[in-house]
């Protein structure tokens, strides 16, 4: 029998993705999705009669209920967040009760609704922030440097918390950046490809950066979730570092993003105190080496293979408006 899956965020880059994965394996997908005054669904809007869509946010505890009891998942994929580390600062609190304590509620809606699902949380690697140790293990400790890690901090032990107080099926994602055309346009590599295409494409003059020397382990956002449904097929929960186990600065990104496009960075790239973080981090390599011994999971997507895709596909989307000739 076809399983059910939940994914919460389905309107994000990685619930986009994740949906289409699932649904190609066969699953009943549901995804919930929030009132916006706007609708925000294009990025799942090629896939949105393969879908059921419920409404609900994190925020809302009898959502989440009234979604596990219509849905009746086999699995669900906890995906929704306030997402952007910058804007942490500006809404703490905010940040706090959906990346947070969202997901305590969206445990207690599987652990009175749907007890038996299994359950993904997406962990990330500002949960490393300020780095004990390189590079960054399952094993290797926490300090996060925004209120965005913070609260993400608090989900990962609230979830490890869950599989040790009640039994439940919970894994952590310890999920490093990864990207993609459908990467929202404030986060830095795709501000940058839409920028490039920008000034290709005589739309854009300047690109304003921050800092150019944080370094990421930056991966594709297609194979990350493939690792995603691998955890939830495991007998066991566990955590599970996501990487390339390779690292490269915002700049090497600029230079490569530009040189794709002909252009040379340096006339154009300006630097904006407004972009620089109150604290950063400086620098993220994660080894995935238990995700391929016990998942068989390995990342196919590279650094520069990834910024060709993202560039190209920038240039693509913005070549019918195109002031050049
Ligand atoms: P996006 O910002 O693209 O998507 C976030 C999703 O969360 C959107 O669907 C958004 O809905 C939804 N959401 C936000 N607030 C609420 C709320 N209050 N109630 C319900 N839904 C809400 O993020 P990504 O797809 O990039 O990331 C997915 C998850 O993985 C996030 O939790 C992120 O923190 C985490 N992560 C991401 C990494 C990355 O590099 N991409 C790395 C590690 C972890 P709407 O469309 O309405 O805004
Ligand atoms: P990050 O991603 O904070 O790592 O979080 P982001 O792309 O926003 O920043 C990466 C690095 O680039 C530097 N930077 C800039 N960043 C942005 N957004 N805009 C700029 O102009 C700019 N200039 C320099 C930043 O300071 C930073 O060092 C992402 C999110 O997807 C999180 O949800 C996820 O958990 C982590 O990745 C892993």
């Amino acid at each position: 029998m076809a399983k059910n899956a939940l994914i919460t965020g389905i309107t994000g880059q990685d619930g986009s993705y994740l949906a289409e994965l699932l649904y190609n394996k066969g699953y009943n997908v549901y995804g919930l999705v929030r009132r916006l005054s706007t609708p925000n669904t294009s990025r799942i809007d090629h896939i949105f009669n393969n879908i059921e869509l419920l409404q609900g946010d994190l925020t809302d505890q009898s959502s989440l209920s009234e979604a596990m009891r219509i849905s009746q998942p086999d699995e669900v994929y906890n995906l929704a967040a306030q997402s952007f580390v910058g804007t942490s600062w500006n809404q703490p609190v905010h940040t706090g009760d959906v990346t947070g304590l969202g997901v305590v509620r969206v445990l207690e809606a599987v652990r009175h609704v749907a007890p038996d699902a299994k359950v993904y949380q997406a962990s990330s690697s500002e949960m490393f922030g300020k780095v004990q140790e390189n590079p960054q293990t399952e094993n290797t400790k926490f300090y996060p440097r925004s209120p965005y890690g913070v609260a993400k901090v608090y989900a990962y032990w609230t979830c490890v918390n869950y599989r040790e107080s009640y039994g439940m099926h919970v894994s952590n994602g310890i999920l490093f950046n990864h990207e993609s055309p459908r990467r929202g346009i404030e986060f830095v590599t795709r501000k940058i490809t839409d920028s490039v295409a920008r000034i290709y494409h005589g739309l854009q003059s300047e690109l304003r950066l921050g800092n150019l020397d944080a370094k990421r382990d930056w991966g594709y956002a297609g194979d990350y979730v493939d690792a995603m449904w691998r955890m939830l097929q495991q007998d066991e929960p566990g955590d599970y570092v996501i990487a390339t186990g390779e690292t490269h600065s915002v700049e090497e990104f600029v230079q490569e993003a530009f040189s794709i496009a002909g252009l040379d960075w340096k006339e154009y790239v300006v630097i904006d105190p407004k972009f620089v973080r109150p604290a950063e981090v400086q620098l993220l390599l994660g080894d995935p080496s238990k995700a391929k011994n016990e998942l068989g999971w390995e990342p196919k997507v590279h650094f520069k293979e990834l910024v060709k895709m993202m560039v190209e596909a920038d240039l693509e989307r913005l070549e019918p408006l195109d002031r050049k000739n």
